[in-house]
């Protein structure tokens, strides 16, 4: 089949809401742009471990530090399932963490600010995870196929982890009023950082436009922003607190909220590596990995086994 047949085929299935699938054909921007989304997904899964994993030794009780200790093992399994995703558009593993290790990729903006007390894991779990299945829910229906997949299970899972982070912030807000207090902190300090999540308003975007023709993203940033703010206005005031900006209004003719929008220079210079724990971070992940070669070694040495064992039966 001639080039342009081939894009016939791909444009007549994006058409049809049909799956692109590994073996299909698909213009190479399209397969790059998958590979540079997916790969930063997985990068902020398991960076993403790092501000949590930071609490799992001081959760303040049995139950608690169970719930974490299994919410950030999801994540990992979150990191594996998106990495396994890019690995089907013919790039490596290998290639993909040096990206990580080395600063070239990004991971979600939202990782670089810290956890300073055990309100922000409430506020995580509540904010963070809920803004994640906001933009991940319409991922389910993404054009390429590993990817939905992936996200189908992710969903369920972040489902658990918002009402974990939510279980949290209920405590701390119908306790005491030095628990409030940390509750309402906690909302200050991560309200923005998660509406950044979203990224940049449409306008600066530059990645929609092809995103949103190529069916990768269903909804725009700005959309989702909008949505995950008329989401949880309503639960923050069951929790009795106060959402930090004095001109979120609803407004009647959108049927949504009026809110501020974050502050776009910080959110650049977060994202230039420049935020709060960047650099923590990134010293983090090149640890872990160096440390890990050990496993990874014997893992490859039993799959081998297995294989000659197979091959000998
Ligand atoms: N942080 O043209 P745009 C989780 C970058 S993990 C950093 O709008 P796009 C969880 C963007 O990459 C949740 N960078 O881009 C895990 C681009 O730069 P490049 C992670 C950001 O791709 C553990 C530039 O800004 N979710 O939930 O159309 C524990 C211009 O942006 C950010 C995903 O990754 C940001 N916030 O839209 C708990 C979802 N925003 O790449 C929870 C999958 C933008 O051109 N990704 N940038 O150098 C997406 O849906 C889209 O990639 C985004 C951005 C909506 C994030």
């Amino acid at each position: 089949m001639e080039e342009n047949k081939f894009e016939e085929v791909f444009e007549s299935k994006l058409a049809k809401n049909e799956m692109v699938e590994p073996k299909d054909w698909m213009p190479e921007n399209y397969r790059k742009h998958l590979i540079r989304q997916i790969s930063q997904h997985a990068h902020s899964e398991i960076v993403g471990m790092l501000p949590e994993g930071n609490w799992i030794t001081r959760a303040p009780s049995l139950r608690a530090k169970v719930v974490l200790l299994a919410k950030v093992q999801d994540e990992g399994g979150h990191g594996l399932y998106l990495y396994t995703a890019a690995e089907t558009l013919g790039v490596s593993r290998d290639e993909l963490l040096n990206n990580l290790h080395t600063g070239k990729a990004k991971y979600s903006s939202i990782f670089n600010y810290p956890t300073l007390t055990w309100a922000d894991i409430g506020a995580v779990g509540w904010l963070v995870d809920g803004a994640a299945i906001m933009n991940q829910v319409m991922l389910q229906r993404t054009s390429y196929g590993p990817y939905a997949r992936a996200m189908v299970r992710i969903c369920k899972e972040e489902s658990f982890h918002q009402r974990q982070g939510f279980e949290i912030m209920t405590h701390l807000a119908f306790g005491t009023a030095d628990q409030k207090a940390m509750a309402q902190d906690a909302l200050n300090r991560w309200w923005y950082p998660t509406m950044m999540m979203f990224g940049p308003p449409d306008s600066e975007s530059p990645n929609s436009e092809n995103a949103l023709k190529w069916r990768i993203k269903r909804e725009t940033n700005d959309q989702l922003r909008q949505k995950f703010v008329n989401q949880t206005v309503p639960q923050v005031e069951y929790l009795g607190l106060t959402v930090p900006d004095k001109n979120l209004k609803w407004n009647e003719s959108k049927k949504g909220y009026d809110y501020s929008e974050p502050d776009w220079v910080e959110f650049k210079n977060v994202i230039s590596g420049n935020g709060p724990c960047n650099k923590q971070r990134l010293l983090a992940r090149n640890k872990a990995h160096k440390e890990g070669a050990w496993v990874r070694e014997a893992a490859q040495a039993f799959a081998r086994k297995r294989k000659e064992v197979y091959e000998a039966a």
